[in-house]
């Protein structure tokens, strides 16, 4: 411990001690950090990007091994950076400091042990679910991996077999319980050691605002969306009342989880066909269509990086191509959960993906380009401000454009002949909001259970009721049977084992909005904003660009302004662009229950 300065001498030079920090030596410290901490990066990057496409035992050590190595450097600069903090500094190097403080995820403690043994679980966690699969009755012969999983909850109708696969996928978590807890504990560990009450306090404080206001601010954006997401989901359970019956959907409590067409209830896109507004159909089948066309994987992705080339981005590197993962391999296992990389944190852009040819991969795929543009048009910032804004700007970006996937957009690509004429818009805002409303209260339900368990509201020895009560608090959705503690339910969730904060998400669904209206006015669209396109609109491609180029160099605040013209995240701009819809569903719930 530093022995305390003789108050006389503290009065008298405070600003000149011997040894007092000054702003020279926070720009030396800063420089060479960052110089670090690319390398590790990079290091930590190419191990996981080899363990993800190669799950082996081998692969998930090396990848524990050199993340824990960059998370240890991570904290022992976020340490060493408080040296700094009462000192006057340039606005790049107090930002960067910051930064240096509160980016990390899972912060190690000082123990080594205790480092060690969090990199070697979280790698294992992620590994288990990679290679998970559920074996109908315990025949290895017969056994589903989440890709066959998805396509049985998106496309079957048959009750029975949903409820199997459901129980079945949710059977891959239990085992996985007892690490997940353990990370949290030593995680918590370090985030003290930062000086944070836990895990969930360093998340919250990511956001350039006081982390209660941030969790503010989540409660504020959900109560705008909610009105609208409750109409939905009545139309929902009325609709599959109709479709399997009284005694499986009730008249005003929750929707079964395993009936949306989504394992996790999370997106009901899939249900379109049971739920189209009769008249208002738009008459074609993305999906289908790219059936048809006998579109492979790689072609489905020439068309996601044709719309941004459309813009006025460049193309995307040789090396995209040659190292990108696009198809499921049959000889191993892999993380087939969707991600883009950029493993040099300059032009070493990949995606690492399983392609199924559907409307959603084909909706994932701009996702993912949107994260390797973005990483791109901000590699000439200095490292620590290659990121986005915040991170729900980074999951925004590729949602955006996706929002420009309309049918005068497929016109264009020749996948149908003529748009539908706008009587039949209803139908196509409903399939819309079937993704992007049915999302919301699930966007912001995981982290809300994560924030309890990491602070120690939520014990593990009540990890599934949290989980269910959180589910039927926001989603309306209930689990099918009874599920008690034996479960794991949220470990079946690829974010949860594998460590990836969520809420960016929740933030991306409101952000995406905004973003495509702002977008849309600079490429002059006159039309209502659910059909305007900004394909090949270079106004519109430089106005993003400009905001994607500053990578987290400002406050997110001064990003959203610059790209939307405002500084605060807003809800209306989804009720505004579904409010046709929401107009409609409200006429069809009369005299119906509405919420659970
Ligand atoms: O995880 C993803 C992306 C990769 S960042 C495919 N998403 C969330 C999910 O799948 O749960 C995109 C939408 C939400
Ligand atoms: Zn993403």
């Amino acid at each position: 411990m530093k022995h305390p300065a003789p108050l006389l001498a503290l009065l008298l030079f405070t600003s000149c001690r011997p040894g007092a920090p000054t702003a020279e030596e926070a720009r030396r410290f800063v420089d060479a950090a960052e110089a670090d901490l690319l390398t590790r990066a990079n290091e930590s990057s190419q191990a996981a990007w080899v363990a993800a496409n190669f799950i082996t035992q081998d692969t998930e050590a090396l990848a524990a091994k050199a993340n824990e190595r960059a998370i240890i450097a991570g904290v022992r600069y976020a340490k060493e950076a408080v040296r700094f903090d009462n000192v006057q500094l340039p606005e790049d190097l107090a930002r960067k400091l910051k930064l240096l403080k509160l980016a990390l995820v899972l912060p190690a403690p000082a123990d080594p042990k205790e480092a060690a043994e969090m990199t070697r679980l979280a790698a294992a966690l992620e590994g288990a679910y990679g290679k998970a699969k559920y074996c109908p009755g315990g025949d290895p012969a017969k056994c589903l991996n989440i890709d066959d999983i998805t396509k049985i909850m998106a496309t079957s109708r048959d009750p029975k077999q949903l409820l199997d696969v459901w129980n079945g996928w949710h059977s891959i978590a239990p085992p996985m319980k007892k690490d997940f807890a353990r990370v949290v504990e030593i995680a918590n560990k370090g985030a003290k050691e930062l000086g944070f009450a836990d895990t969930g306090a360093l998340w919250r404080s990511q956001y350039d605002m006081a982390p209660d206001d941030f969790s503010k601010e989540l409660d504020r954006l959900w109560e705008q969306v909610k009105p609208l997401y409750t109409q939905l989901h009545a139309y929902a359970r009325w609709k599959l009342r109709e479709k399997y019956g009284k005694d499986a959907v009730p008249e005003s409590g929750p929707i079964p989880a395993h009936l949306m067409g989504n394992l996790w209830a999370q997106q009901w896109d899939n249900l379109y066909p049971l739920l189209a507004p009769a008249g208002a159909d738009p008459g074609y089948d993305l999906t289908a269509i790219l059936k048809q066309r006998h579109t492979g994987a790689l072609q489905m992705v020439r068309y996601g990086e044709g719309f941004f080339t459309s813009l006025g981005f460049a193309p995307l590197p040789p090396t995209f191509w040659e190292r990108s993962l696009f198809t499921r391999p049959r000889d191993r296992d892999v993380v087939c959960h969707a991600s883009a990389w950029d493993v040099d944190n300059v032009n070493d852009l990949r995606i690492k993906m399983c392609i199924d040819i559907t409307a959603d991969d084909f909706n994932t795929i701009h996702h993912e380009l949107g994260h390797n543009f973005y990483q791109r048009a901000y590699n000439r910032q200095p490292f620590l401000f290659r990121n986005s804004a915040n991170d729900g700007f980074h999951e925004a970006v590729g949602d955006t454009i996706a929002l420009s996937i309309t049918p005068a957009y497929l016109v264009k690509l020749g996948f149908i002949r003529k748009a539908p004429d706008p009587s039949k818009d209803l139908g196509l805002l409903l399939g819309r909001a079937l993704d992007k409303v049915a999302f919301l209260p699930f966007g912001l339900l995981i982290d809300q259970w994560r924030w309890k368990v990491f602070s120690g509201q939520v014990t593990p020895e009540q990890y599934n009721k949290a989980w269910w009560e959180l589910r039927l608090k926001y989603q309306g959705i209930a689990p099918p049977s009874a599920r008690g503690e034996e479960f794991f339910d949220p470990g079946a969730k690829y974010h949860v084992p594998a460590n990836v904060p969520y809420t960016r998400y929740f933030l991306a669904d409101i952000l995406q909005f905004q973003f495509h209206k702002a977008l849309s006015e600079t490429a002059g669209c006159q039309d209502p904003v659910h059909r305007c396109s900004i394909y090949q609109n270079k106004e519109a491609g430089a106005r993003l660009n400009s905001t994607l180029e500053m990578g987290q160099s400002k406050p997110w605040q001064d990003a959203l302004e610059k790209l939307a013209g405002t500084r605060q995240m807003d809800g209306m701009a989804v009720r505004a662009y579904f409010k046709p819809l929401e107009d409609w569903l409200i006429e069809q719930n009369k005299g119906k229950a509405v919420g659970w």
